[in-house]
């Protein structure tokens, strides 16, 4: 097991992390940023080291001065979080050369769904059902065949991409050459690499996810799904589990596939397919290799603690969890809380004045910032997320409406009210909004 564990991130996930590893009675290192000296990750963790001046480049995402860090304070693992380095396949290899573990997945497993063709290869061997697609662009008669097939709309998106960068919807085929011109340069500017594919693209799917939890000895198990279609501009800003439309057997014929998929690389951690869904199907399109920000909601309707499970994985213990042993129960909601705002927006960094959080039966906040805090105009706007529990969905949405109430942030803009209003219109009530519901509400 673990000693000490250094956390290389900050903000609510570091705390996140902090606590799963006192529970576990493992020793923690803070590493931050000279514009984090008064975050509380570094009061409350056992260590704290300076990695860097405020901006992100130069220290939470500084390779050598974080591995400096971890060898000065003699850590044994390291968490990357979410965000920053924790898809960075150079950074796992060489915690890894250094004999610290990287709490993650195993570096060659990081690169392989990085790249999403070959993720989506793999996923093809198993049988999981992914968006229909074509890699191999090089001819323009495989191009017009594929579009004969599938019908326009399609997509251009990069191999390497992620997030939206690289990617280009077509409408009609004289616009075909131009958009895979300007995708390939765009990933070339963002990832260094052009290689681009297409596909059909769906116009109005939800965006849901699977999660799976694995140890080294080859168990895999499934989480249950999310639904992350509440975004704007490729940031989540609500996602709930179950979704309201999946049905039972859906949702157990989508988990063999995936923990079929997974088990065939030998993946170990926690990791979350993503697809789409449209017309009671599943598409797959990416994998993430990482721990999401999204994680509380499967942890409410679970009970698992996703956190501890992945830490335990990555020191080589069994997983003591079974299938059989999850039940999906209630409902949870997470609202993405933004110091932002509300109309534009735009960052809002600043002092907050006053703080008072929500609380009472069902009622989770993670969130890093307090009474006095200034919030940094270096990194994400999000300072928290109000995760909610209820018995069922619609008890879960009122919950959410009364702790969003509660919730008082003075002296910055937040977008706690417009979580209100979402929340409480007639469309998400419903559950059948789709990835295109922020593009058309106010
Ligand atoms: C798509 C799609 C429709 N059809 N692919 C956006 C981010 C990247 N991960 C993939 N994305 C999409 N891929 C096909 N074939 C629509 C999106 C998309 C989207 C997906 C999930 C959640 C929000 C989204 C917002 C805009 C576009």
């Amino acid at each position: 097991m673990f000693k000490k564990i250094l956390i290389a991130n900050r903000g609510e996930i570091a705390l996140r992390v902090l606590r799963a590893c006192r529970e576990l009675g493992i020793k923690t290192v803070a590493i931050h940023s000279e514009a984090d000296e008064t975050a509380m990750h570094v009061r409350m963790a056992d260590e704290s080291i300076c990695v860097g001046p405020a901006s992100a480049q130069s220290s939470y995402l500084n390779i050598p001065a974080i591995i400096t860090a971890a060898t000065l304070t003699n850590v044994d693992g390291i968490h990357p979080g979410y965000g920053f380095l924790s898809e960075n396949q150079r950074f796992a290899e060489i915690i890894e050369e250094h004999n610290i573990k990287f709490i993650g997945p195993h570096s060659n497993h990081i690169k392989i769904m990085g790249n999403k063709i070959d993720a989506k290869k793999i996923m093809d061997e198993n049988n999981v059902p992914t968006v229909p697609g074509l890699n191999d662009i090089s001819d323009i008669k495989n191009i017009k065949n594929f579009i004969k097939n599938v019908k326009l709309p399609i997509i251009v998106k990069a191999a390497s991409g992620g997030g939206g960068k690289g990617m280009r919807v077509v409408s009609k085929s004289d616009e075909i050459e131009n958009a895979i011109n300007s995708a390939k340069a765009e990933a070339k500017k963002s990832f260094n690499d052009d290689k681009v594919y297409l596909e059909k693209f769906l116009t109005t799917p939800k965006h849901i996810e699977i999660q799976i939890l694995s140890d080294a000895h080859g168990n895999v198990i499934t989480l249950g799904e999310r639904d992350c279609s509440i975004q704007r501009k490729h940031q989540k800003l609500i996602e709930e589990s179950p979704s309201e439309l999946l049905s039972n057997e859906k949702r157990k014929e989508i988990s063999d596939l995936c923990k079929k998929a997974v088990s065939s690389i030998g993946y170990e951690g926690v990791g979350t397919l993503e697809f789409l869904y449209e017309d009671d199907n599943f598409y797959f399109m990416e994998m993430n290799t990482r721990l999401q920000v999204e994680h509380p909601v499967t942890e409410m309707v679970t009970g698992i603690d996703l956190v501890k499970e992945q830490i335990l994985a990555a020191s080589g213990e069994k997983l003591k969890i079974s299938q059989s042993d999850i039940q999906i129960k209630g409902h949870s909601i997470e609202c993405r809380i933004n110091a932002e705002h509300p109309e534009s927006f735009i960052p809002s960094p600043g002092k907050i004045t006053q703080y008072h959080q929500p609380g009472g039966l069902g009622v989770r906040v993670d969130s890093a910032v307090y009474q006095g805090y200034s919030v940094p105009p270096h990194y994400d706007s999000m300072i928290g997320k109000l995760i909610t529990y209820a018995d069922n969905r619609k008890e879960c949405i009122a919950r959410m409406n009364r702790a969003l109430e509660e919730y008082i942030i003075m002296g910055i803009n937040t977008n706690i009210q417009l979580h209100q209003k979402i929340i409480m219109s007639e469309e998400f009530k419903s559950g059948k909004y789709d990835i295109n519901f922020m593009s058309t509400f106010n």
